[in-house]
C-alpha cells in the first residue's frame, strides 16, 4: 500500500464536512492502510482523510515513538459523547500545515465513540496528547483547523503565507522525523 499525496491549506477541500462511512468494508480498510502508509511517511502521529482529499469520517493515530511498537488506532465515524470541563493547552501541528505550532485549549478528557476496522462499536476514554489529538481529527471531519482555535490575526498571517507559497509554486515540506511504520501482520 503507497502513500498518498497530503491536501495543503489552503485547500478548499480541508474545509469540507466529511460523510460518514456507511458500511466498514475492504474499500474502507484500504483507505485506513493507505492513511497508516502517508502517516508513517510524513512522521504525523495522527491523520483524517480529508486530508489525502478523501471526504469520509475516517482517522488513524498512532503516538507510539520511533523506538517503541507501533499502536495504530483507526477511528470510524467517531464522535465525542464527553468531554471533560476542565481544559489543557497543547502546542499543536497540522500535517497540512507544516512547520506551523500554536498553542491551543481543548478538553482535557474526552470519551469517544467509534467504529473499529471490523465495523464493531467501540469506546475509548482518552487524556493527555491522545484526548488532543482526537480532538484535532475530529475537527478535521468537520472542516475545522487548529487555526480556528487562535487569534484571527495569526490565522490570517499563516493562511496569507500558504495562499502565498502556493501562488509562487512553493510546495510546503513537512521536516521528516525517524518514525517505524507497523511490521505486517502474517497471514
Ligand atoms: O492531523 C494532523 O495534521 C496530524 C497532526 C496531529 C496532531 C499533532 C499535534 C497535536 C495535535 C494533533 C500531526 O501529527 S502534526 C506532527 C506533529 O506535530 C507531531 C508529530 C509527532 C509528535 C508530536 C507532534
Ligand atoms: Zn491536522
Amino acid at each position: 500500500m503507497a502513500a498518498a499525496p497530503l491536501v495543503y491549506l489552503p485547500d478548499s477541500k480541508l474545509r469540507l464536512v466529511s460523510a460518514p462511512v456507511e458500511r466498514v468494508d475492504d474499500e474502507v480498510r484500504a483507505l485506513v492502510a493507505t492513511m497508516f502508509e502517508t502517516m508513517y511517511e510524513a512522521a504525523g502521529i495522527g491523520l483524517a482523510a480529508i486530508q489525502i482529499g478523501v471526504a469520509r469520517r475516517v482517522v488513524t493515530i498512532d503516538l507510539a515513538g520511533k523506538d517503541e511498537e507501533p499502536q495504530p488506532l483507526a477511528l470510524i465515524n467517531p464522535e465525542i459523547v464527553k468531554a471533560s470541563d476542565e481544559t489543557q493547552l497543547y502546542d499543536e501541528g497540522c500535517l497540512s500545515i507544516p512547520d506551523y505550532y500554536e498553542e491551543v485549549e481543548r478538553p482535557a478528557r474526552v470519551t469517544v465513540r467509534y467504529l473499529d476496522g471490523d465495523g464493531a462499536q467501540q469506546e475509548l476514554e482518552a487524556d493527555g496528547l491522545l484526548a488532543v489529538c482526537i480532538q484535532h481529527e475530529i475537527d478535521h471531519l468537520n472542516g475545522v483547523l487548529f487555526i480556528d482555535h487562535i487569534s484571527r490575526l495569526k490565522r490570517d498571517r499563516v493562511v496569507k503565507k500558504f495562499e502565498k507559497a502556493r501562488a509562487i509554486g512553493e510546495l510546503p515540506s513537512f521536516p521528516k522525523r525517524e518514525r517505524r511504520a507497523p511490521e505486517p501482520v502474517e497471514a
